[in-house]
């Protein structure tokens, strides 16, 4: 039987309320996962900016447009934003508007918390950039200031911008707590009839280890902020050296969010991209096992590695030892990935279409930010390294290449589901063919300067960094202008466009593609009767 006679949206229930009530009051997964899309594309829009004043500010040498003191709020303000508001909430937004689609359920789990989980959102993001507009207009000392690191004792010391960004990371917090117990929830519990957890499609094995990561690690962070407010505020002396404290507490607490945040980032990614592989490369996605196994090895690795970030604080040699060799084990399990990916695409009648360039183009950038990492976790060169431009063209090539894209990847991919139209493959050639150029004229330089000694975090520098810089300065222009034709695809696209079928796209397969496009209000109100496909993730319906 086909899913689609079981589909009937609305059937007995009350009328959808209608305008701005309908989004403050839904529980639709669809409508949550669209609203967490705009909001972090929003914020991409926002911590881009933030970008582009640091670039514009280093073009040249010299201080040409900014006191060092904003340009601190810029540097600190673009990272918290870059994570917090855009690419986890991309990624969560993906997981809301896909996972039912992918499993064969209705809706999320646990609706009502759905909700709350995105509606702490804005007022976190409000509370983060509040004070820097607040100190644009002269009131108050402006934003937190000491880089999205926020190490002590500068975070002690720093004027109450700190307090916000405390509140605002309480707040993220609390709503990425909330997203992953709810993908948990839905992913354990929710599954259709036969799809056995090493059944179910990668993009959902993605979402479960992030989900589990980020509830190891949010609290940690949230604890740390805490023990901040209170020295700041409260008289405690917990990382404050002059009251017997100890500020490298703070870093052991820092990173251990902070490395395994990098595969919350990532694993999303990771397990959308085989999707799209496989379907440009009409091919089920190679290594199924292999894979789900690699993306938990990762999760695992990642929490026990986080002092590669601190090897110049002063440790011992046999912890140096200890968190080189940690680290350098989890590229194993990335190279498992890399290889399968490799090997999805291996000898397939690959075709060429938006999505598949996104996620091509993610697989070689991500490969250039893993093996410049390689380098970084090497204990005995880090110093040469360490707090230079090597370090940011590092992860840069980390994060870029997967937040964004790996994260226009899959809202390529999907777009045909969720508007009902397919996309102008002129436009998103164009967008992929200028943020290409735009990321290595813009990173590539800063490994050069990086190497030559240049250390990050500065709005000034020696003239012999000039060129470079420019080039720099140059390129992060480009990519940010390729945004714009990322943003304006998409609004084409749900405006109007060639129709899209049920399957959008020939080699296309899982459940999302055997419902009509766009998706119906409710996904699959009956669950579907599934053909499990033999070892690929990848059901059909029978
Ligand atoms: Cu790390």
């Amino acid at each position: 039987m086909s899913n689609e006679l079981a589909i009937e949206p609305h059937h007995g229930h009350h009328p959808h309320p209608s305008g701005i009530v309908r989004w403050i009051s839904t529980t639709n997964h669809k409508d949550i996962g669209l609203m967490y899309l705009v909001f972090g594309i929003t914020m991409l829009m926002v911590g881009g900016a933030m970008a582009l004043g640091i670039r514009a500010e280093l073009f040249r040498p010299g201080l040409q447009l900014m006191q060092p003191e904003f340009f601190n709020q810029l540097i600190t303000l673009h990272g918290l934003i870059m994570v917090f508001g855009f690419a986890m909430p991309v990624a969560t937004g993906l997981a809301n508007y896909m996972l039912p689609l992918v499993l064969g359920a209705p809706d999320m789990a646990l609706p009502r918390l759905n909700n709350w989980g995105f509606w702490i959102l804005p007022p976190a993001a409000v509370m983060l950039v509040m004070p820097f507009v607040m100190g644009l207009l002269g009131v108050g000392p402006g934003a937190v200031d000491t880089g999205w690191t926020m190490y002590a004792p500068l975070s002690i010391q720093s004027g109450w911008g700190m307090d916000f960004a405390i509140f605002a990371v309480h707040m993220l917090g609390i709503s990425s707590i909330l997203g992953s117990i709810n993908v948990i929830v839905t992913v354990l519990n929710m599954r259709a009839p036969g799809m056995t957890l090493m059944k179910m499609p990668l993009f959902a094995h993605g979402f479960l280890v992030t989900a589990i990561l980020l509830i190891t690690i949010m609290p940690v962070l949230a604890g740390g902020v805490t023990m901040v407010l209170l020295d700041r505020h409260f008289g405690t002396h917990f990382f404050n050296a002059a009251g017997g404290g100890d500020p490298v507490l703070w870093q052991h607490i820092f990173w251990f969010m902070g490395h395994p945040e990098v595969y919350v980032l990532l694993l999303p990614i990771a397990g959308a991209v085989p999707h799209v592989l496989s379907a440009f490369a009409r091919k089920p996605p190679y290594g199924y096992r292999a894979q789900v196994y690699a993306m938990w090895a990762i999760g695992g690795l990642s929490v026990v590695v986080w002092a590669h970030h601190m090897f110049t604080s002063g440790m011992s040699t046999g912890s140096q030892l200890y968190f080189m060799y940690s680290t350098m084990a989890i590229s194993l399990p990335l190279a498992v990935l890399f290889f399968c990916w490799i090997a999805t695409l291996w000898r397939g009648a690959m075709s060429f279409e938006t999505p598949m360039l996104f996620a091509i183009g993610f697989i070689v950038l991500f490969g250039w930010g893993g093996l410049t990492g390689l380098v970084l976790a090497d204990a005995a060169a880090d110093p040469q390294y360490h707090n230079a431009y090597f370090l940011v063209a590092h992860f840069h090539y980390a994060l870029y290449p997967t937040t964004a894209l790996g994260s226009m990847a899959a809202i390529y991919y999907w777009l045909p589901k969720w508007t009902g139209h397919m996309l102008d493959e002129r436009l998103g050639r164009a967008h992929f063919w200028m943020a290409l150029v735009g990321v290595n004229l813009t990173f590539i330089p800063q490994f050069l300067v990086g190497l030559a000694g240049m250390p990050r975090r500065i709005p000034d520098y020696p003239l012999v960094f000039a060129d470079w810089n420019m080039l720099s300065s140059i390129g992060a222009f480009v990519l940010g202008a390729s945004h714009l034709i990322f943003i304006y695809n998409v609004v084409k696209c749900v405006r109007g466009g060639p129709k899209a079928a049920s399957k959008a796209w020939d080699g296309a397969q899982g459940l999302e593609w055997t419902i009509p496009s766009p998706a119906p209000y409710h996904s699959f109100e009956t669950p579907p009767a599934i053909e499990p496909s033999p070892g690929h993730g990848l059901s059909a319906v029978r």
